[in-house]
C-alpha cells in the first residue's frame, strides 16, 4: 500500500488503514520513518477535535471509565479513539493489551478504535509515538481522543502537554493524605475524579472530592477565570459518567470562550516542533558516521588527560 493510499483510507475512516498507519509510526526502520513522515504531512490539517488525558494510579479505574465514557459518547454521535502511554509496559502491547479484553463492549464498538500502549523505548520514546497516534486518529474522523496513562514517571506531564483537558483520577480516603499525590500533579489538574463512589465508599468518595476541593483553592489556577472541577463517580457502577463528560464540554467550552484553546494547541505544536528539532540534532551529534569516529577520538584523548571535557565538547560541535 502507497503511503497516497493510506492517507486516502484514513480520511474515509478506514479502520485497517489507520492501525497501519499507526503501526507504520511506531516502526523504527528509517524508510518507514520517511514513509509515516509523508503520511503525516498529507494528513496535516485542522480538526475539530477534544483531546483528554486521563491519569490516576493503577487500579483507580481508568480503564472502566474509559470503557464507560466511550460508549455513552459513541451513543450521543461521536467517534472515539482511546490510546494509551505506558512507559512501564515491558513488551510490545503493554498493559493495555489486557485493557483491550477488559474493555470489550468498547472494543467490540464500531464507533470506537482502542489503541495498545507503544512499545516503551521505541525510537523518540512512546509519547512521540502517542502523539502521531492521536494525529492519525483525528484525520480519521475520531473527534474524542482519550488517552490513558499510569502516573509513571514523567508520563503524566507528556499527556497533559498533548491533550486540551487533564483529569485526574484519585481513590475515596486518599484524600486524607494529600501528601500522597505526586508533585507537580495538581498544577496539571482541570478535572479531579473521585472514583469508586459506591458500595461501602461512597460517603468516603464525596468526604475526599470536599478535600481535594478545599486544597486545590490555595493554589493558583492554571487558566485565568477558569476552576478546577470536583467530581465524585462510580465507574463500575455507570454513575456520574455524563457530569464527568459535561465538565469536559464545559472547560473546553471556556477554553475557547476566553482565547485560551487556540493558544494551547498552537503552544503544544510549537512545542512538538521544538522536542523533535532537538531529539534530530542530539541524534545527528552522536549517530552519524564521522560524528561516532570523532567522539570515540575525543573521548579516548579525555582519558588520556590530553585534552579538557570543555575543549573536548568544543571541537565535537563546531564543524
Ligand atoms: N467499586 C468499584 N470498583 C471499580 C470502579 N471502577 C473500577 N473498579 C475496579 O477496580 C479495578 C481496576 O479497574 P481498572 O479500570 O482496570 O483500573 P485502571 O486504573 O485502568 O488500572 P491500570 O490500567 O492497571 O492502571 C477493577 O477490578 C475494576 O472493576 C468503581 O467505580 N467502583
Ligand atoms: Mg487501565
Amino acid at each position: 500500500m502507497t503511503v497516497e493510499e493510506l492517507a486516502r483510507g484514513i480520511k474515509k475512516g478506514k479502520r485497517r488503514h489507520l492501525a497501519k498507519a499507526i503501526t507504520l509510526t511506531e516502526s523504527s526502520r528509517s524508510e518507514d520513518q520517511e514513509e509515516a513522515l509523508r503520511l503525516l504531512e498529507l494528513l496535516n490539517g485542522n480538526y475539530n477535535t477534544i483531546r483528554v488525558g486521563i491519569s490516576g494510579v493503577p487500579g483507580v479505574g481508568k480503564s472502566t471509565f474509559i470503557e464507560a465514557l466511550g460508549n455513552l459518547l459513541v451513543d450521543q454521535g461521536h467517534k472515539v479513539a482511546v490510546l494509551a502511554v505506558d512507559p512501564s509496559s515491558p513488551s510490545s502491547g503493554g498493559s493495555i493489551l489486557g485493557d483491550k479484553t477488559r474493555m470489550e463492549t468498547l472494543a467490540n464498538n464500531e464507533g470506537a478504535f482502542i489503541r495498545p500502549s507503544p512499545t516503551a523505548g521505541t525510537l523518540g520514546g512512546v509519547a512521540k509515538r502517542t502523539r502521531e497516534s492521536m494525529l492519525l486518529c483525528e484525520a480519521a474522523g475520531y473527534d474524542v481522543i482519550l488517552i490513558e496513562t499510569v502516573g509513571v514517571g514523567q508520563s503524566e506531564f507528556e499527556v497533559a502537554s498533548m491533550v486540551d483537558c487533564f483529569l485526574v483520577m484519585m481513590l475515596p480516603g486518599a484524600g486524607d493524605s494529600l501528601q500522597g499525590i505526586k508533585r507537580g500533579i495538581l498544577e496539571i489538574t482541570d478535572i479531579l475524579v473521585v472514583n469508586k463512589a459506591d458500595g461501602d465508599q461512597e460517603r468516603l468518595a464525596y468526604k475526599a472530592r470536599d478535600e481535594y476541593e478545599q486544597t486545590f483553592h490555595l493554589l493558583q489556577p492554571k487558566y485565568e477565570g477558569i476552576g478546577v472541577e470536583f467530581l465524585a463517580i462510580s465507574a463500575l457502577e455507570q454513575k456520574g459518567i455524563n457530569k464527568v463528560w459535561d465538565a469536559v464540554e464545559e472547560f473546553v467550552s471556556s477554553l475557547k470562550k476566553k482565547g485560551f484553546f487556540d493558544k494551547i494547541r498552537e503552544d503544544q505544536n510549537l512545542n512538538w516542533f521544538k522536542r523533535l528539532a532537538e531529539d534530530k540534532f542530539l541524534k545527528i551529534l552522536w549517530d552519524t558516521p564521522e560524528n561516532k569516529v570523532k567522539a570515540k577520538e575525543l573521548r579516548e584523548r579525555i582519558i588520556n588527560k590530553e585534552i579538557s571535557p570543555s575543549a573536548a565538547a568544543e571541537k565535537m560541535t563546531s564543524s
